[in-house]
C-alpha cells in the first residue's frame, strides 16, 4: 500500500478500527475514509452501495461488527447473527462490485470448535461443534470467511480473513454487562478501589484459559498481513501464551491497586474452557507480537483512568464500529 492510497476502515470508532487508524496515521497514510453509523448504517444494503460508489476505496479493513462479551453473546444471539451477516455481506459484496484491490476481514477465535486441540491451528475450523454461548456470532464470522473465499474463487478478489485472539486496549467497551472480561474487570476493580469496597465479583469459576493480545499488536498484524499475505486460507493472530481468568483477575487487581478480595460467581457462564491460538503460520511469515500482557494492561488502565468519564458515559457500544472480535 502507498501512503496516498484510499483506505476504508469499517468500524473506525471501535477497538480494532481505531487502532488501525492510529497505526496508519503513524505511518503517514493520508487518504483514510471512515463514516459513522449515524451517517452510514452498514446493515443497509443501499447505503453501503452508495458509499462505495462515491468513495471508491482501494483497500478495506473490515473491522465493523456487533460484538460483546460472553453475556452479550448469550443474551442477544439474534442481533449478533443478523447484524453481522448484513454488515459483512454488504461490505464484501460492494468491495467486489467497486473493484477494491484488497480487503481484510476480521474474524474471531470463537469460530473454532469448543473442544479444539490446543493451541488451535487454522485447519481446525469446522472440525467439531462450536461453543454454545457464542455460536450465533461464530456462525456469522464463519460465513464471512466463506464469503471472502467464495469471492476469491469465483471472481479472483484479493479478500483475506484473519482470526485474532481475545483483544484489549484503548477504545474498548467498558459497559460491564456487555463487555469482554478484561475491560469489565478493569472497570470493576477501579470502581471498587475508589468506593473502598472489600470485594470484586469475577464471573464463572476463574478456571477457563484465554489468550489476550493488545489491540496495537493486532492492528500491526493486520497491516502486515494486508501487505504480505495473499492466501484465501484463514490466518491466526495471537501471542501464543494464555492464562486462567483467575490469573488475569489477580494481575488486574495488582495493576489497579485494589486491596480487597476476589469473589467468583459460579452462576455466570465460563464459556469455552480454553482458547489459545497456534501462531506458527504468522510467525513464519516474520510477524511476532511486541506487547507483553502486563505492560499492555498497564497501558490500557492508564488510558481508562485518563478517559474514565468518556468510557462510562458513552452509549452502549455493542454495535461496532466497536470491534473486539
Ligand atoms: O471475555 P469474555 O466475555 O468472552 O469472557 P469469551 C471470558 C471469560 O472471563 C469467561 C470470565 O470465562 C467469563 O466467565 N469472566 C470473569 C468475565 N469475569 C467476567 C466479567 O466481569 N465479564 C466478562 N465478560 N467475563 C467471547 C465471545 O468469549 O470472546 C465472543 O463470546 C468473542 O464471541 C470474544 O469471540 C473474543 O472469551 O468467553
Amino acid at each position: 500500500m502507498k501512503t496516498s492510497d484510499k483506505i476504508y476502515i469499517a468500524g473506525h470508532t471501535g477497538l480494532v478500527g481505531s487502532a488501525i487508524i492510529r497505526l496508519l496515521e503513524g505511518k503517514g497514510f493520508t487518504n483514510i475514509v471512515t463514516s459513522t453509523s449515524s451517517n452510514l448504517d452498514l446493515r443497509e444494503q443501499n447505503q453501503v452501495k452508495q458509499f462505495f460508489k462515491k468513495e471508491k476505496p482501494q483497500y478495506v479493513f473490515l473491522a465493523a461488527a456487533k460484538v460483546g462479551g460472553i453475556m452479550a453473546n448469550q443474551t442477544y444471539p439474534a442481533e449478533f447473527i443478523y447484524d453481522n451477516l448484513l454488515i459483512q455481506s454488504n461490505i464484501i459484496n460492494e468491495a467486489y462490485h467497486n473493484e477494491v484491490e484488497k480487503l481484510l476481514f476480521l474474524g474471531s477465535s470463537c469460530i473454532y470448535p469448543k473442544n479444539a486441540l490446543q493451541p488451535i491451528r487454522e485447519e481446525y475450523l469446522l472440525s467439531d461443534y462450536l461453543e454454545p454461548t457464542n455460536d450465533a456470532y461464530a456462525i456469522a464470522k464463519i460465513a464471512g470467511i466463506k464469503m471472502c473465499q467464495a469471492y476469491a474463487k469465483q471472481y479472483g478478489c484479493r479478500f483475506i480473513s484473519v482470526m485474532p485472539t481475545n483483544l484489549y486496549g484503548p477504545c474498548d467497551n467498558y459497559n460491564i454487562q456487555n463487555a469482554h472480561v478484561l475491560p469489565a474487570l478493569i472497570r470493576k476493580f477501579h470502581e471498587a478501589k475508589i468506593a473502598e469496597k472489600d470485594n470484586v465479583t469475577v464471573w464463572g469459576t476463574g478456571s477457563p484459559r484465554r489468550e489476550f493480545l493488545h489491540v496495537d499488536d493486532a492492528a500491526n498484524a493486520c497491516f502486515f498481513l494486508m501487505e504480505n499475505y495473499e492466501h484465501t486460507e484463514i490466518i491466526n493472530i495471537g501471542l501464543g501464551k494464555d492464562n486462567t481468568i483467575a490469573e488475569i483477575a489477580l494481575l488486574i487487581k495488582e495493576i489497579t491497586r485494589f486491596e480487597g478480595k476476589l469473589v467468583f460467581d459460579e452462576s455466570k457462564p465460563d464459556g469455552t474452557p480454553r482458547k489459545l491460538l497456534n501462531v506458527d503460520k504468522i510467525n513464519a511469515l516474520g510477524w511476532h507480537s511486541q506487547i507483553d500482557l502486563e505492560n499492555g494492561i498497564r497501558n490500557t488502565y492508564t488510558d481508562f483512568e485518563e478517559r474514565y468519564d468518556y468510557y462510562v458515559t458513552q452509549k452502549e457500544r455493542t454495535v461496532f464500529g466497536n470491534n473486539n472480535v
